[in-house]
């Protein structure tokens, strides 16, 4: 089977990470403008790609590039400065961009909150203050009702793990908290916050919503592919201590309506209900696989490629993403992240030569096909990312790109892995 005529091909982004202008245009500071000490090299994110001015020059690079969709995150600290105030220049300038992508032919698809809390919500406990879901949903109807004719798909969250798990407990990632008892109080929230938003956005969009959710999406590649390993990896992937934590924790109240072990007592039967309002698809953020995770597991790493952040390279993830996720939860899937970091730099014939990105995209593309030909139920591919950028905690070290950035000059180049990129696209990936 071949991929679908609309496939979604793009590739991701989120505000923080390239927007810059921290400061400009009447936006609050957001949990990791002030991260300080927290963030390598003493780097910052608050000029980052200055995509905030360039945004023009990026999307015409987009076009360059053949790229069908464009994901990208609204920043809520631009949106609403302050409690219960809106910001009119923060809606223009997602405006605008967007205005841009349609005439670029580009498929905007959205996500709601990539992590960049405004530091006014912190204050008043973020994620832990139940009344986070009201202040949640006041930015989701602001931006909603601006972009909602233009704007089609929409995910409500990035990577829940992140931001309840890695901030409120690990204290790995803004607001670096270790607050572990709040933990099941920040996933209740966090659950609420998105079902009510999906019912929001379901109420109040001006052309019909394709709603969604983007995973952190870590699953276990089978040890073999007879019944008894599908069985047992499913079992890992979502219902094991580690399969829960990762997956099972957030998709199964929200796809199933049914809470995990660990949620069996804190989630009321009126809270399912809100919480599992229907969506239209699952966005899996696809790197690595769980089987490290694992001690009992055959899979070894010795053997595999790893990229600059010494993550595991095995393009067979992707496909048994897709397959585990559609399985359990019977939705269409969107790759919303699939990429890696690779020391990038621009040679002295001006080209980026990343044959490492280069080999990436072919054998995880090769899985996506996989998965397409067997009739799995894929709306499209987002590659991490359009461009370098900040990479939270690491700075601007690891460089994920299609699109290398000087950050001394913000001059961009375009890799030789986006020009491979490009001709998957072009040939709407016949060639893989
Ligand atoms: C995440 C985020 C991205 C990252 C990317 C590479 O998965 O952490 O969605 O913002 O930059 O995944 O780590």
């Amino acid at each position: 089977m071949a991929f679908p005529e609309n496939f979604l091909w793009g590739a991701a982004s989120s505000a923080t990470q390239i927007e810059g202008a921290w400061d400009e245009d009447g936006k609050c500071p957001s949990i990791w403008d002030i991260a300080g000490k927290h963030i390598e090299n003493g780097q910052d994110c608050h000029t980052a790609c200055d995509h905030y001015h360039r945004y023009k020059e990026d999307v015409a690079l987009m076009r360059k590039i053949g790229l069908k969709s464009y994901r990208f995150s609204v920043n809520w600290c631009r949106i609403m400065p302050e409690k219960g105030k809106v910001n009119p220049k923060g809606l223009a300038f997602y405006g605008d961009l967007v205005k841009e992508l349609r005439s670029a032919g580009i498929e905007p698809l959205v996500t709601l909150y990539h992590w960049d809390l405004p530091v006014w919500a912190d204050k008043e406990g973020g994620w832990k203050n139940p009344k986070i879901v009201e202040w949640f949903l006041e930015y989701v109807r602001a931006v909603v009702d601006a972009l909602s004719e233009e704007v089609r798909y929409w995910m409500t969250f990035n990577e829940p793990q992140v931001f309840i798990m890695s901030a409120y407990v690990l204290g790995s990632f803004a607001p670096f908290q270790h607050a572990i008892f709040s933990y099941k109080n920040c996933l209740r929230h966090m659950l609420l916050a998105h079902g009510k938003a999906v019912s929001l956005i379901r109420k109040i969009a001006k052309t019909t919503p394709q709603i969604g959710i983007a995973m952190a999406s870590t699953v276990y590649i089978p040890d073999s592919e007879d019944e008894a390993g599908l069985r047992d990896a499913a079992e890992k992937s979502f219902t094991s201590t580690v399969g829960e934590g990762s997956n099972g924790l957030y998709m199964d109240p929200i796809a199933l309506g049914k809470p995990s072990k660990m949620l069996r007592r804190k989630l009321s039967a009126e809270d399912l209900k809100i919480i599992s309002a229907p969506i239209d698809f699952i966005g899996v953020n696809v790197y690595q696989p769980a089987n490290p995770l694992f001690k009992d597991s055959k899979y070894t790493t010795d053997s595999l490629p790893k990229s600059m952040l010494g993550w595991v390279i095995d393009g067979r993830c992707l496909y048994w993403t897709i397959r585990q996720y559609h399985e359990r939860y019977h939705l269409p899937i969107l790759v919303t992240e699939n990429g890696m970091a690779n020391p990038d730099a621009v040679g002295p014939d001006g080209k980026v030569n990343d044959d490492a990105r280069v080999t990436f995209l072919n054998e995880f593309l090769r899985g996506l096909k996989r998965a397409v030909d067997e009739g799995f139920p894929v709306l499209g591919y987002q590659h991490w990312s359009i461009m370098d950028n900040f990479e939270w905690c690491s700075g601007y070290g690891p460089r994920f790109g299609l699109i290398h950035v000087d950050y001394e000059t913000q001059k961009r180049t375009v890799k030789e892995s986006a020009k491979h990129y490009s001709k998957i696209i072009s040939t709407n990936g016949a060639e893989l």
